[in-house]
C-alpha cells in the first residue's frame, strides 16, 4: 500500500521541514508546500490524502486556505495548527470543515495518530460520496430511452377489461365499467403503464386508444347497459375528447366517465366538464373517500354519479362508523339526485349491508370479475 500524502503548509521554514521529517519517519509522504498559492495547485492536482496547515501566515492565511481547498475537494482532511489559539479562528476552523485544530508545539504522540485518522475518514468520506454517486445513476438519471420502448411496445398491447355494475334491488346489469389492462411484461399493472405513460409525454396516446377500444367494443353491446370509463386528470387537456368526431363520442348518450378524486384537477376542469357534458356524457367521481381531502374534488361540480372507494366498502358489515358514513352518504347523493356505486364489494355480507343501506348500485368481484366483453353475473343461492 502507497504512503497517504500529506501536503505541509507553514511560512516557518524550520518547523515545516522538521514537521517534514516527523511525518516521514513516520511512514507518511511528507509534501513541503512553497505557499499557500504553491498549496492549492497541488491540492487541484489531486493525490493529496490530508493537509496540515499554519493558521497565521502573511498573504493566505490557514483558514482562508481552508475555504479555497473546500471549494476544490469537499472530502480532503485539513489540520489546523497555531502557536496563537483564538476562538475566532477556532470557530471559523471548524465552520469550513477543518478536521482538527492543533496547538503548536504539535507533538509527534498526537500529530500521527490524528493525521492516520483524518486520513483514514476522508477515504471513509470520499467512498461514501462514491457509493451516493452510484445509487443516484442507478435510480436517478432513469433510462428513458428504455422506458420510452417499453410505453410504445405497451400501447400496442393495451385492451380493455370491463366489469358489471348491477341494481342492488334486482341485480340487473345497469352499466359496464371499462377497465385498462396490457400484457407488457414491465408495463403490465395499469398504475405502471400510465406512470410511464404520463413521464413519457403519451398519455393523450394511452387515452385515445382506450376510447377508441371502448367504442370499438360498445358497438358490439346491446341496448340496455351503460358504459362507465375512466378518464385520467390528463385526460381533460386532450382537445381529442371533446370532438364530436371522435370514436367514442357517437356513445357519448350512454357513456359516464369517471374521474377520480384521487388527482387534483386544473382551474378550468368546471368548463371542461360541462363541454364533456355537452356532448352527452354523465360524470362520475370515482375513488370518493380514498383518503384525498383536496378542494379540487369534482364533488363540488355535481356529478351525476358518485363512486364510493372500495376501502370504504371493505368489511362495512363489521364497522359500525364506516357503515354509518356511507349510509349519510348514500342518503345525501340521493336528496342531491345522484346515483350511488359502491366499488369492491366482495363478499355477501358486504352485498347485503349495502342493499340495506339503500346503495342503489354495486360493483365487485363478488358479482363478476373484469373481464371480456361481456361477463355475467355470478349467481348466488
Ligand atoms: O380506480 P378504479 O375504481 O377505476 O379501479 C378499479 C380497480 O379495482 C380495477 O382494476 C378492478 O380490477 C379492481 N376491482 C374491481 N372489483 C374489485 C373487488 O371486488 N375487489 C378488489 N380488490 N378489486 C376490485
Ligand atoms: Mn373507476
Amino acid at each position: 500500500m502507497s504512503s497517504s500524502r500529506i501536503l505541509i503548509i507553514d511560512d516557518d521554514r524550520l518547523v515545516q521541514r522538521s514537521l517534514g521529517r516527523l511525518l516521514s519517519a513516520s511512514g507518511f509522504d511528507a509534501v513541503l508546500a512553497e505557499s499557500a498559492e504553491d498549496a492549492l495547485t497541488r491540492v487541484s492536482a489531486g493525490g493529496c490524502d490530508a493537509v496540515l496547515s499554519d493558521i497565521h501566515m502573511p498573504g493566505l492565511d490557514g483558514v482562508a486556505l481552508l475555504q479555497r481547498i473546500r471549494r476544490l475537494d469537499a472530502d480532503l482532511p485539513v489540520l489546523l495548527m497555531t502557536g496563537e489559539p483564538s476562538l475566532e479562528t477556532a470557530i471559523s476552523a471548524v465552520e469550513h470543515g477543518a478536521g482538527l485544530y492543533l496547538l503548536k508545539p504539535v507533538t509527534p504522540d498526537v500529530l500521527v495518530p490524528a493525521l492516520r485518522r483524518m486520513v483514514g475518514l476522508g477515504s471513509l468520506a470520499r467512498l461514501r460520496r462514491q457509493a451516493w454517486e452510484v445509487l443516484r445513476a442507478a435510480t436517478n438519471p432513469p433510462d428513458l430511452p428504455r422506458q420510452r420502448r417499453h410505453v410504445e411496445e405497451a400501447l400496442g398491447r393495451v385492451h380493455m377489461a370491463f366489469q358489471p355494475i348491477v341494481a342492488a334491488a334486482d341485480r340487473e346489469v345497469i352499466a359496464y365499467e371499462a377497465l385498462l389492462r396490457c400484457d407488457h411484461p414491465v408495463l403490465g399493472s395499469p398504475g405502471s403503464l400510465l406512470a410511464a405513460a404520463e413521464r413519457a409525454g403519451r398519455l393523450h396516446e394511452l387515452g385515445r386508444e382506450v376510447r377508441r377500444q371502448v367504442a370499438a367494443a360498445a358497438d358490439g353491446l346491446p341496448p340496455g347497459p351503460l358504459l362507465f370509463v375512466n378518464l385520467h386528470p390528463a385526460d381533460l387537456e386532450d382537445h381529442a375528447l371533446y370532438d364530436p368526431e371522435a370514436p367514442l363520442s357517437r356513445h357519448a348518450a350512454r357513456t359516464t366517465l369517471e374521474i377520480t378524486e384521487r388527482a387534483s384537477l386544473k382551474g378550468d376542469a368546471a368548463e371542461r366538464i360541462a363541454r364533456l357534458r355537452a356532448l352527452g356524457y354523465r360524470i362520475a367521481v370515482d375513488d370518493l373517500g380514498a383518503g384525498y381531502a383536496g378542494l379540487n374534488s369534482v364533488l363540488l361540480l355535481g356529478p351525476d354519479v358518485v363512486k364510493l372507494d372500495m376501502a370504504l366498502i371493505r368489511g362495512i358489515d363489521v364497522h359500525a362508523a364506516q357503515r354509518s358514513v356511507v349510509r349519510s352518504l348514500v342518503g345525501l347523493c340521493r336528496e342531491l339526485g345522484m346515483d350511488v356505486v359502491a366499488e369492491g364489494v366482495e363478499t355477501r355480507e358486504e352485498c347485503d349491508t349495502l342493499t340495506h343501506i339503500g346503495c342503489g348500485w354495486l360493483q365487485g368481484y363478488w358479482f363478476a370479475r373484469p373481464g371480456p366483453p361481456w361477463p355475467s353475473v355470478q349467481a348466488h343461492p
